[in-house]
C-alpha cells in the first residue's frame, strides 16, 4: 500500500489518486491537468465537498520540476489529510475551496529522475541537437526567456524551450488552469530554497495586493514554524529573494488569470534530497502552512 515513508514513481502515485477517487466519490474527483511528452497524463484530484454555493477554486501545483521528489510526496499526504482528518481547521480548509491539486505536473520528467537520473530537472522533449527536455518553469507564456533562462536545449537546468509553451506539459495544464472559473488561490511546490515567493519572479514590480499577500504568507509561515521549528525565508518576491527567473507558472498566472492569492513554497531539504523518513515531518508543516494561508485570507476577507 501507499504510506509516506518512502517515495513512489508515476504509476504509484496515480494509482493512489484512483484509490482516493475510488474511496470518496462524492468528494474526490479524479482530473486530467494535461499530457506528457511521453503521453502520460497530469493526473489530479479534485477535492469538493457538497454545497449549495460555488466555492473559489484553490490549485495545487507540483512537481514541476523532476528532481524535487519531496513535492509531490508532501502533495499526496496533504491530499490524504483533507480527506480523512477530523482535526476541525483542516476540514475547514477542505470544505472551503474547490481544490484541483496536481502531485506531478511533470511525469516524464520525475520518472526519468526516478529511473535514470536522480538531478534531471526538465522535461524530456527531445530537441534537433540530441539533447533532451527543457525547464518547464521557464515555458511559461510570460516574459519568456527575458530573465534566469538559456536558449541552449543541452542546457541542463534553464533551458526556456523553442517558444512560449513549446512543451506539451504546461501548454496543456495552462488550457485547464483558464478553464478553471473563480480561481483564487495558485499554489505551486518546489524544493529546496526554504522559502515563501511572492510573483513576481522577474521584476521587482510588487503586485497590488503585495501587502495581503506578505500578511498571509506570515501567517502561514508561522503556523508551519509551530510544527517542526523550520524557518523559512520570505514572504517576499521571488525576483528580490531569490533570482529573477522568468517563464515561470506564478508569474503566468498571476498576470494572465489576475489570481489574487499565488505563492512558491519551496520546500526543505539539501540537493533536492530528503530522507522519505521525513516526509510526515514536512508534510504535517505544509498542512499548518496550507491552514494558516487560508485562515489569514478567510479574515482579511
Ligand atoms: O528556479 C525556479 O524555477 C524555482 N527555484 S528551484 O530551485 N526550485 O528551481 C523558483 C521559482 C520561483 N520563481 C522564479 N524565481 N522564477
Ligand atoms: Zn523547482
Amino acid at each position: 500500500g501507499f504510506s509516506w515513508t518512502a517515495y513512489y514513481d508515476v504509476d504509484d502515485i496515480y494509482n493512489y489518486l484512483q484509490n482516493m477517487s475510488d474511496q470518496h466519490p462524492q468528494w474526490a474527483q479524479l482530473v486530467v491537468g494535461g499530457q506528457s511528452y511521453e503521453g502520460r497524463q497530469i493526473l489530479g484530484l479534485r477535492i469538493n465537498t457538497p454545497t449549495d454555493v460555488d466555492k473559489p477554486v484553490m490549485f495545487i501545483e507540483s512537481g514541476i520540476h523532476a528532481r524535487e521528489w519531496i513535492t509531490p510526496a508532501t502533495t499526496t499526504y496533504f491530499i490524504n489529510e483533507l480527506l480523512t482528518s477530523s482535526d476541525p481547521e483542516i476540514m475547514e480548509m477542505r470544505d472551503q475551496f474547490d481544490w484541483h491539486i496536481f502531485p506531478t505536473v511533470n511525469p516524464d520528467g520525475y520518472h526519468y529522475s526516478y529511473t535514470r537520473d536522480r538531478m534531471w530537472r526538465k522535461t524530456r522533449s527531445p530537441s534537433e541537437n540530441g539533447c533532451y527536455g527543457a525547464d518547464p518553469n521557464r515555458n511559461w507564456d510570460y516574459n519568456w526567456l527575458d530573465y534566469g533562462s538559456s536558449s541552449n536545449p543541452c542546457n541542463y537546468q534553464t533551458y526556456a524551450g523553442s517558444k512560449p509553451f513549446s512543451e506539451i506539459e504546461t501548454r496543456s495544464l495552462s488550457e485547464y488552469i483558464s478553464g478553471l472559473e473563480n480561481m483564487l488561490g495558485y499554489i505551486a511546490f518546489h524544493a529546496d530554497a526554504q522559502m515563501l515567493l511572492l510573483p513576481y519572479s522577474d521584476s521587482s514590480e510588487h503586485v497590488d495586493n503585495y501587502d495581503d499577500l506578505k500578511q498571509i504568507g506570515d501567517a502561514s509561515l508561522s503556523r508551519g514554524y509551530a510544527v517542526n521549528k523550520a524557518k523559512y525565508d520570505g514572504p517576499g518576491t521571488a525576483s528580490e529573494i531569490l533570482y529573477k527567473a522568468s517563464g515561470g507558472s506564478i508569474d503566468w498566472v498571476r498576470y494572465t488569470q489576475g489570481t489574487r492569492l499565488v505563492y512558491v513554497y519551496e520546500l526543505r531539504g539539501r540537493f533536492f534530497q530528503w530522507p522519505a523518513s521525513r516526509i510526515h515531518e514536512q508534510g504535517d508543516e505544509v498542512t499548518q502552512m496550507m491552514v494558516g494561508l487560508v485562515s489569514e485570507a478567510r479574515n482579511l476577507g
